[in-house]
C-alpha cells in the first residue's frame, strides 16, 4: 500500500457510466463502480459453478478436471446441466465478468482523463475468447464447437481442431498471427533491454536518457522509432497478433472446411506456371 498517499490525490469522483454516485467508491486499493459490483457477482457465480461442475465429474486432479460444452446434437439450444449446461452458464458468467472488468477500466480512464487504450486493448483479448466460445460455434451451428474448460481437455481441443484442417501451420492467417506474436516478443525484448540498459549504467556512470536510446538504435540500425513510437508499435504488434489469431480460427470451419495444405493449390494453378 506504499502508493496510497500518492493515489489519494487521484481518487476523483465522477466519470461513471452507470450507477451515478451509488457505487463510486473504493474497497481498499480497488475502485468498485457499478461494473465492479456486477463483475464480482459474475465472477463469484462463475467460479462457484466451475467448482460445482468439477465436483460432479470423476476427478479433482487439477490437470484432468473437464467441463465440456454440449454435444453437437444440441445445436445452439440450452443443454441439460450435466451435459454442457454448466459450460453454457459458465461461459455466460465469464463473458459478463470480462466485459465488466473492461467497463471498470473505461470508468477509471474517464475519472483520470486518460485515453481508452487499456480497455480497447483488453477488448481485443475478450474478442479472442468470444471468437472461440461464441462466434465460431454460432457460425457452425452448435455450442459443441467451443473449447472445453480444463487443462488437458483444452489442449486436446486445440490439437483435434488443428488436425481437423490437416495442418494448421498452412493456414495463412495463422502464419500472419504467429509472425506478429514473434515480432511482439522481439519488440518487447528490444524495448525492455534498452530501458534497463540506460537505467543501469556501468559503475560510476550517471543514469542515461532518451538521447542515448535514440543514439543507440541510430548507431546500430540507422533508425530510432522514438520513446512514444516504440509503445505505439508494441500495441499495434500485440493487437495484430490477436486479431489475426481471431481471423485464423473463425475462417476454419465457417469459411473453409478443407485441409489448409490443400488450400495452397491455388498457387500451383496460377496460369503463369503453364
Ligand atoms: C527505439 O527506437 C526506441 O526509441 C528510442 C525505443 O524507445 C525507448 C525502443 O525501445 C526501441 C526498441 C527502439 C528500436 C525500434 C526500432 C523499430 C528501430
Amino acid at each position: 500500500m506504499a502508493m496510497l498517499s500518492f493515489e489519494r490525490k487521484y481518487r476523483v469522483r465522477g466519470g461513471t457510466l452507470l450507477g451515478g454516485d451509488l457505487f463510486d467508491f473504493w474497497v481498499g486499493p480497488f475502485y468498485v463502480g457499478f461494473f465492479g459490483v456486477i463483475g464480482t457477482f459474475f465472477t463469484l457465480i462463475g467460479v462457484a459453478l466451475i467448482a460445482y461442475a468439477a465436483s460432479q465429474g470423476p476427478t479433482w486432479n487439477f490437470w484432468q478436471i473437464n467441463i465440456a460444452p454440449p454435444d453437437i446434437k444440441y445445436g445452439l439450444a440450452l443443454a441439460p446441466m450435466q451435459e454442457g449446461g454448466f459450460w453454457q452458464i459458465i461461459t455466460f458468467c465469464a463473458t459478463g465478468a470480462f466485459v465488466s472488468w473492461m467497463m471498470r477500466e473505461v470508468e477509471i480512464c474517464r475519472k483520470l482523463g486518460m485515453g481508452y487504450h487499456v480497455p480497447i486493448a483488453f477488448s481485443v483479448a475478450i474478442a479472442a475468447y468470444l471468437s472461440l466460445v461464441v462466434v465460431r460455434p454460432v457460425l457452425m451451428g452448435a455450442w459443441g464447437y467451443g473449447f472445453p474448460y480444463g487443462f488437458m481437455s483444452h489442449l486436446e481441443w486445440v490439437s483435434n481442431t488443428g488436425y481437423t484442417y490437416a495442418n494448421f501451420h498452412y493456414n495463412p492467417a495463422h502464419m500472419i498471427a504467429i509472425s506478429f506474436f514473434f515480432t511482439t516478443c522481439l519488440a518487447l525484448a528490444l524495448h525492455g533491454s534498452l530501458i534497463l540498459s540506460v537505467t543501469n549504467p556501468q559503475k560510476g556512470e550517471p543514469v542515461k536518457n532518451a538521447e542515448h536510446e535514440n543514439a543507440y538504435f541510430r548507431d546500430i540500425v540507422g533508425y530510432s522509432i522514438g520513446a512514444l513510437g516504440i509503445h505505439r508499435l508494441g500495441l499495434f504488434l500485440a493487437l495484430s497478433a490477436v486479431f489475426w489469431s481471431i481471423v485464423c480460427i473463425v475462417i476454419s470451419g465457417p469459411l473453409y472446411a478443407g485441409s489448409w495444405p490443400d488450400w495452397w493449390t491455388w498457387w500451383q494453378q496460377i496460369p503463369i506456371w503453364s
